[in-house]
């Protein structure tokens, strides 16, 4: 007997998704390089379907049904690069190997480019869900070659998150296009973590709420337009208390965010493209403030301001500004990935993006379906701020999101999410930008010439002579 798709890579996320084939009566060969993984898997879960374990790269391969599909779960980096290489020996023209790790999509480029030579197909796979997801269903956002895809489709289909029936997994685009949009997933998940914490931060700090009542908040904003997974476990981590001092939770949990880097990664690239993700990078930026404990010791002096704290109706105006603020998040999220699109040639279906993060993924949500929908209505539309649904949220929230902004600068509680947002709304709003005054004072002391609003083509003004001005 052949099996229909193999996993090699079985630490927590190759095991899981090996499992969740076996579970829809797929028959995977599964391969580690450390032997007793596998020998752990089929021991642990062999009654769950049907397993092929192998002991060597060659045997994995050979037990593969043709065109072989082999889904790669290492870690990312030089060890994919290691595994690829060994898979792509044995392999035959036609064949697949599926990377489901947290390739850098450049990576994925390069490697599918590599392996289009050599007659085999490279899809880098985009999942997301973390363990939890491998088992019961993650979002999953295939890239690589659109006629790889009709025969491993249905395969990942199958094992996807389903959201009213339809599956969490559709072809992202070509060669790197689905590990870009799982970046680009993970820096709003980073914007939208962001925003939810500062929320707390400014509920806590302006109204002196405690963990516990503020979970009560959260789980009432968990029944309205917020509702969401990660709005969901907010209440959760609020409302536990530590169980070693009886505290809040949050309270012993040192206050310093880490980061594995898909974020740094989602602003590196909106750099390079041009794309401004502020609250991407604000989120970023903000974990690596808390990183800073020598700096943040160091701060304890500065002097604060004598604001006057703000009654109970900054709770509501607070969940306004926390939608308002992640519109304008994944607003910018998505023009990172047209941009994208763009550049590498991809032409990703944002709608379909939307429509397959609504479950499995960390960032699912309620508000997806807007998106999926704004983007079904128009699907040119240049920026989902000019959606009619999302123009009019904003215009509800806009007075709330000033008061908030406001509020949070008089009383001294960083919003930077908060903040930014506005500031983009503002930006994008506006009928003149400074701007203007940015390309005379590049023009003056660089000659960076400039365009003009009433004729065609480049200009540059003498500054230091006549000041005249002439064509460039
Ligand atoms: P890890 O990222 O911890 O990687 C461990 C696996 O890589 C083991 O199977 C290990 O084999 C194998 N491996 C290494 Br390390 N170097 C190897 C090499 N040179 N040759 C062959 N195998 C090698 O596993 P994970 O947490 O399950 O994640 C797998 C991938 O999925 C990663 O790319 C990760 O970023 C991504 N991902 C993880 C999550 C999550 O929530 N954890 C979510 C989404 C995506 P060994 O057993 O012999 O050491």
């Amino acid at each position: 007997r052949t099996a229909d798709i193999g996993v090699t890579g079985l630490a927590t996320m190759g095991r899981n998704l090996a499992r969740n084939f076996a579970r829809h009566g797929h028959v995977v060969a599964v391969h580690n390089r450390t032997e007793s993984r596998t020998k752990q898997l089929v021991e642990e879960h062999g009654d769950e379907g049907v397993f092929i374990p192998s002991s060597s790269v060659e045997e994995f391969v050979s037990s593969l049904q043709r065109p072989r599909k082999a889904i790669i779960m290492v870690k990312a980096g030089p060890p994919t690069d290691a595994v690829i290489e060994e898979l792509a020996a044995c392999m035959e023209p036609g064949d697949m190997i599926i990377d489901g790790g947290n390739a850098h999509f450049q990576d994925t480029r390069r490697r599918e480019a590599a392996l289009r030579e050599r007659g085999l197909h490279f899809v880098g796979t985009g999942i997301s869900g973390g363990e939890e997801g491998a088992l019961n269903g993650p979002s999953i956002m295939p890239g690589g070659a659109a006629e790889a895809y009709e025969t491993l489709g249905p395969l990942l289909e199958d094992i996807a998150a389903k959201v009213d029936g339809t599956p969490c997994c559709v072809h992202v685009g070509p060669d790197g296009a689905g590990h870009f949009v799982k970046m680009v997933h993970n820096g709003i998940e980073y914007a939208d973590m962001q925003l939810i914490a500062e929320s707390y931060d400014l509920l806590r700090q302006a109204l002196g709420l405690s963990p516990s009542e503020l979970a009560d908040v959260f789980r009432e904003w968990n029944r309205g337009e917020l509702e969401s997974y990660l709005i969901e476990i907010t209440a959760e981590v609020l409302g536990h208390t530590d169980l070693a001092t009886g505290r809040p939770f949050v309270d012993v949990v040192l206050d310093q965010a880490e980061q594995k880097g898909t974020g740094r990664w989602t602003v590196q690239s909106a750099l390079e493209l041009g794309v401004p993700v502020t609250g991407i990078a604000e989120a970023v930026f903000a974990r690596a403030l808390s990183g800073h404990p020598d700096q943040r010791a160091a701060a304890r002096s500065l002097t604060g301001p004598n604001g006057a704290a703000p009654g109970a109706e900054l709770v509501d105006d607070v969940r306004r500004a926390l939608y308002a603020s992640k519109i304008v998040a994944y607003a910018q999220g998505f023009d990172q990935i047209t941009a994208a699109g763009e550049e590498y040639g991809w032409n990703v279906d944002r709608g379909a993006m939307a429509t397959i993060w609504r479950g499995g993924c960390i960032i699912r949500a309620r508000f997806l379906d807007r998106i999926r929908a704004a983007y079904e209505a128009d699907p040119a539309l240049p920026t989902l701020l000019a959606a009619p649904a999302f123009t009019a949220a904003l215009a509800d929230a806009q007075d709330s999101w000033r008061r908030v902004v406001a509020t949070a600068a008089t009383i001294g509680v960083p919003t930077p999410g908060f903040s930014s947002a506005l500031a983009y709304y503002d930006g994008l709003r506006r009928d003149r930008l400074p701007a203007a005054l940015v390309q005379g004072l590049r023009d003056f002391f660089g000659a960076h010439t400039y365009r003009r609003v009433d004729r065609e083509g480049a200009f540059h003004t003498d500054w230091s002579g006549d000041r005249r001005e002439r064509p460039a």
